[in-house]
């Protein structure tokens, strides 16, 4: 298995996903300032020409949250995700999409000073952090004490928060960040 990185790219979010899984791969770096990611090989691959990305044999997967879902289903051992026609199933998915379809875009426009318009179709970075908190309940993670592909892609954005020089301001949220720092395989930026 191969993945295509960037120490300063989304890519961490999924090496953090494939060491919480245990998997072993290859790191293909990828120079941003050489354009290698928009190479025609690499568009074959992901033709965005965005990191991260994951060639598992004749297997390309792209987009973030698609990599951990495809490695939660590819290491059911790791227990990182609810079993498909489980009660938590349906809402473990939809913070899966949550992750990347409204906190992240909601965070860029905090981070970036940007006005949230609803019709963009995505809330504010305010409305953002109650669904969070709401979901996150008493955790210590979003199910509990079971830490799923789901801490991993809403935990990573906070991250990358604060990799910006800001804290989400919500103790609750904060203090899930530090815990999800302190594991042992948890996200290196570099
Ligand atoms: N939604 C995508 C975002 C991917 C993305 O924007 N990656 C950035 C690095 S963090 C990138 O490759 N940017 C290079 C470019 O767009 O030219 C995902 O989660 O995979």
């Amino acid at each position: 298995m191969k993945l295509y990185f960037n120490p300063k790219s989304r890519a961490v979010i999924a090496k953090w996903m494939l060491d919480e899984c245990g998997a072993e791969y290859e790191i293909v770096p990828i120079s941003f300032e050489k354009g290698e990611h928009k190479a025609p090989e690499f568009l074959k691959i992901n033709p965005a020409g965005k990191l991260p990305a994951l060639v598992d044999g004749a297997t390309r997967v792209f987009e973030g949250a698609a990599i951990c879902m495809y490695l939660a289903e590819k290491y059911p051992q790791a227990n990182l995700a609810p079993k498909v026609g489980s009660p938590e199933r349906g809402r473990f998915l939809s913070l899966m999409v949550y992750s990347t379809s409204q906190l992240e875009p909601s965070m860029g426009d905090f981070l970036l000073k940007a006005p949230t318009a609803p019709s963009r179709g995505w809330t504010d970075f305010e409305g953002a952090l109650n669904a969070i908190e709401r979901e996150l309940g008493e955790g210590p993670y979003l199910f509990g004490d079971w830490f799923t592909a789901a801490d991993v892609m809403i935990g990573s954005m906070f991250i990358w928060q604060r990799m910006f020089g800001s804290k989400s301001g919500r103790p609750k949220i904060d203090a899930y960040v530090d815990r999800l720092l302190a594991r042992p395989k948890g996200m290196k930026m570099g």
